[in-house]
């Protein structure tokens, strides 16, 4: 079954960064994003600075993202409990492939799904994802929920950066010379969304083995 919208118009919004613009929502996603997190609850993992990640995450997957006081890494298995990470929901994996392929990457093939979840208030510093084995994937990111800014500046981090909205059912595909660009998510203002209360939530489909 198809899982994307047809009605969504995708837009290169720089150069190898595509927005589908409602793509999804909370609503199709949530019954699995509930399964998920019961099988592998959400937590606010530490980093090796000693603070905790502002987002509460988990993954589903081969492997998932995972970060302690000695640093982050992609694990086969989820350190709270020490089993593998739940599958990815069939319907995610149908989303994500059907997003990247609107995006020209025929063959998305990912093995992790972060998933963020925001409440009021937080957000991500600038990072960029380089931690994955082949720069030639892309990565999917799915927005639910409350929306909020988002920030990328491309290579080099410097300036203000480029300010875009993600809100409910919004996937971005990034890759090529966008696939290192350094990023950010702007704390999340304050709100109520129908399905998701008072958080946003991502989930990054990678290709990191
Ligand atoms: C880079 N999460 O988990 S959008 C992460 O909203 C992360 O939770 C974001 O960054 C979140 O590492 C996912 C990521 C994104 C979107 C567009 C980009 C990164 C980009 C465009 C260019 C470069
Ligand atoms: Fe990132």
């Amino acid at each position: 079954m198809r899982q994307g919208s047809l009605l969504s118009l995708p837009e290169e919004v720089a150069a190898d960064v595509w927005l589908l613009p409602q793509f999804t929502s909370a609503q199709a996603l949530w019954g699995d994003l509930q399964a998920v997190a019961a099988q592998a609850p959400f937590r606010h993992m530490m980093t090796h600075t000693g603070y905790p990640v502002a987002a509460a995450m988990t993954n589903c997957g081969e492997l998932g993202w995972t970060s302690d006081v000695n640093g982050y890494a992609y694990r086969p298995q989820d350190p709270v409990n020490g089993k593998p990470w739940p599958v990815i929901p069939p319907a995610w994996l149908s989303l994500a492939r059907e997003a990247a392929a609107v995006a020209g990457y025929a063959d998305f093939q990912p093995d992790v799904c972060l998933v963020n979840r925001y409440a009021v208030g937080a957000g991500m510093g600038r990072h960029a994802d380089n931690s994955e084995r082949d720069f030639s994937q892309p990565i999917v990111s799915v927005s639910l929920g409350l929306p909020t800014r988002f920030a990328w500046w491309g290579d080099e981090p410097a300036g203000a950066g480029r300010n875009l909205l993600l809100q409910d059912g919004d996937v971005l595909v990034w890759g090529k010379s966008a696939r290192l660009g350094f990023h950010a998510v702007r704390p999340v203002p304050a709100g109520r969304h129908p399905v998701c209360g008072e958080f946003r939530f991502n989930l990054t489909f990678r290709k990191a083995g």
